[in-house]
């Protein structure tokens, strides 16, 4: 097969329109039928494009898995999904004659599994590279680079500022998601689970502290900055330094090699716009720190 070539698409899908009157892209993307079996519309893959990008081409869509954590990922009202991630993905998946996306809200301990599964195409949600889940998933180069901090009650009456203080004073409890990056970066440095606080979403994390159900809440700084808009009860913590440097990208199942490289030249070539600029400054994240930083480097953090 040839390397697909975006711009030849669009010029095929011109041709189609002025030459023959049928949207090419109609025609291009999904023939249906109904299944004599199941009674269910077939979309036949009608796509020339390898694997999932020629399932989504054929659909008009790829459903991605999100948390709903601005800035990394927000479902808005209507149902449409943002947030720097997708708006990342949908920007690049649109160079495949991708133009939708459809987000399903995941647990971040549940969204591997929901792509093992089928459940979902794509994640984009800010799931921060590591050992493990490198090797459960293929990760795209990555987008986004971030730090973690912690939410403390004002005047953070513990000092605490890093990893190192919550293990050195075994009276501590940190709120943590289950399955998170940051329950992981506890585990690797020893922090016992009695120490753990677990809270199911980022509301309930900043809450646990007022209920004095936890000493401190661990998350992406820019989650806590989106939190603190909306509650000023707590403070947030400097950049915890001896946290891992903590970056994502998009993933896809292991298998999806073909379209994954396919996936990458266009997302170099989308890392170099300003529309890239755009989305990074959009959800205040810094676009040139992603500068240099590959999944290979990420994907070598611990746990
Ligand atoms: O990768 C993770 O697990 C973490 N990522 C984000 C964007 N928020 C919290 C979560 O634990």
């Amino acid at each position: 097969m040839t390397a697909f070539d975006p711009s030849r698409r669009r010029l095929l899908r011109g041709v189609g329109a002025a030459g023959i009157g049928v949207p090419l892209a109609g025609w291009l993307s999904a023939c249906s039928k109904t299944d004599p079996d199941t009674g269910q519309e077939v979309v036949e893959d009608t796509s020339d494009l390898p694997g999932v990008l020629g399932r989504g081409e054929s659909q008009g869509y790829l459903t991605v898995a999100i948390f709903n954590e601005p800035p990394y990922t927000k479902l808005e009202p209507d149902g449409t999904v943002t947030g720097a991630e997708p708006d990342v993905l949908r920007a690049v998946l649109s160079k495949f004659n991708i133009d939708d996306i459809q987000g399903e809200r995941v647990e971040y301990e549940s969204m591997i599994p929901a792509l093992q599964a089928g459940r979902v195409d794509v994640i984009a949600a800010g799931l921060f590279m590591k050992q493990s889940r490198c090797a459960e998933v293929l990760y795209t180069e990555p987008v986004i680079v971030s730090t973690e901090s912690f939410a403390v009650p004002p005047g953070n009456p513990n000092g605490i500022a890093s990893v190192q203080d919550v293990h050195d004073n075994p009276d501590l409890r940190i709120a943590v998601l289950p399955g998170g990056f940051e329950q992981g970066i506890l585990v690797e440095a020893g922090v016992p689970e009695d120490q753990q606080v677990i809270v199911r979403d980022n509301v309930t994390g900043v809450e646990s502290l007022g209920a004095d159900r936890a000493d401190a809440f661990f998350l992406p700084t820019l989650s806590l900055e989106g939190l603190a808009e909306d509650n000023d009860d707590f403070e947030i913590t400097g950049i915890v330094e001896d946290a891992p440097k903590t970056g994502s990208g998009a993933a896809f199942e292991k298998s999806e090699t073909e379209a994954v490289a396919m996936y990458n030249k266009e997302l170099a070539k989308f890392k170099n716009s300003q529309e890239f600029v755009d989305i990074m400054n959009e959800w205040g994240f810094d676009p040139a720190a992603v500068e240099g930083v590959t999944s290979e480097e990420l994907c070598a953090n611990e746990g």
